[in-house]
């Protein structure tokens, strides 16, 4: 990893606290950045330790995007860039790194999140935004389409009409039209959005975590299965739920009338 600590991270109460850190430049992906994050993803939020995740950025903003100092427009060769490779390389893994991760994620949303920035906020499972937070669906307005998932999450959020029209107008949606629309779950006062942002990331890390790991597992799958699909994958990950330390302990707290330890096991 380089020296440059472009993406921050601490553990704290079993808490891996991710720190977008380009604040002078509102967060904007570089390559480099983009690996940061991306180590982060697959080597730090793995380990048992780690049993939730906050994602949040430095500075004024969330993050805006892709810099867009470092967008080619023209190839290597000095014909036509590929736009193309650059999302398989740096942001899919970003994304899928944040869905397929059997942790749970909590995303605070700073201030303005723009273009890939804003999606990989919304990739997230918990989302809230301080109260002047800002989302920009920015693509269109450099003649690109939406990427890092935007097109699948935001119609399944927010419905296919005020997708489009975010999508394509590229106008910035406040953190309460985001909230009354269904794009994120909560607005918090921005003086106290870390401190909640990170109370919400520890009541998940100190819950069951394989049964919240199990339950975004089947969220995920439900977006492409029927009904009858979901009720079997539902008892089959109620089966192994069933079989964890944290179901047993679940159970005999509540017959001990007591508050649970749940280990994550
Ligand atoms: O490789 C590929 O391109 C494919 C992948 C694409 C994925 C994408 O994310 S495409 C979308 C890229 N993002 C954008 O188009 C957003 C561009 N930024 C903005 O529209 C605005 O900056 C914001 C709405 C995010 C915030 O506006 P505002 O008025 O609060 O701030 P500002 O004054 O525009 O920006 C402050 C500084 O950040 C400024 O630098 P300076 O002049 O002070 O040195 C600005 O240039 C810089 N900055 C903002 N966004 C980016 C950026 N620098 C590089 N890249 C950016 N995306």
């Amino acid at each position: 990893m380089s020296e440059e600590r472009l993406v921050l991270c601490e553990i704290v109460e079993n808490v891996a606290v991710l720190t977008l850190n380009r604040p002078e430049k509102l967060n904007s992906f570089t390559r480099a950045m983009a690996g940061q994050l991306r180590e982060y993803l697959d080597k730090v939020v793995p380990q048992p330790q780690v049993r939730a995740v906050l994602l949040t950025g430095a500075g004024r903003a969330f993050c805006a995007g892709q810099d867009l100092n470092e967008a080619p427009t023209e190839g290597q060769d000095g014909g036509q860039p590929d736009l193309g490779s650059i999302v398989r390389e740096l942001y899919i893994p970003l994304v899928t790194g944040i869905r397929q991760s059997e942790k749970p994620f909590v995303c605070a949303v700073n201030g303005v999140a723009a273009g890939a920035g804003a999606n990989l906020a919304l990739a997230c499972d918990i989302v809230v935004a301080a109260s002047d937070a800002t989302f920009v669906q920015a693509f269109s307005k450099i003649g690109l389409v939406p990427d890092c998932g935007g097109t699948f999450i935001l119609p399944r959020l927010i419905g296919l009409g005020k997708a489009s029209a975010i999508t394509m107008l590229a106008e910035k949606v406040s953190a309460d039209e985001a909230s009354a629309m269904g794009m994120i779950y909560k607005v918090i006062e921005k003086t106290s959005l870390q401190q909640q942002a990170f109370e919400i990331a520890t009541t998940l890390a100190k819950m069951p975590t394989r049964a919240l790991g199990l339950t975004k597992r089947a969220l995920n799958l439900s977006l492409g299965n029927d009904l009858s699909s979901q009720l079997d994958l539902e008892a089959m990950l109620q089966g192994e739920a069933g079989r964890t330390e944290d179901f047993k302990e679940g159970i005999a707290a509540f017959k001990e009338k007591r508050v649970p330890r749940f280990q994550g096991k």
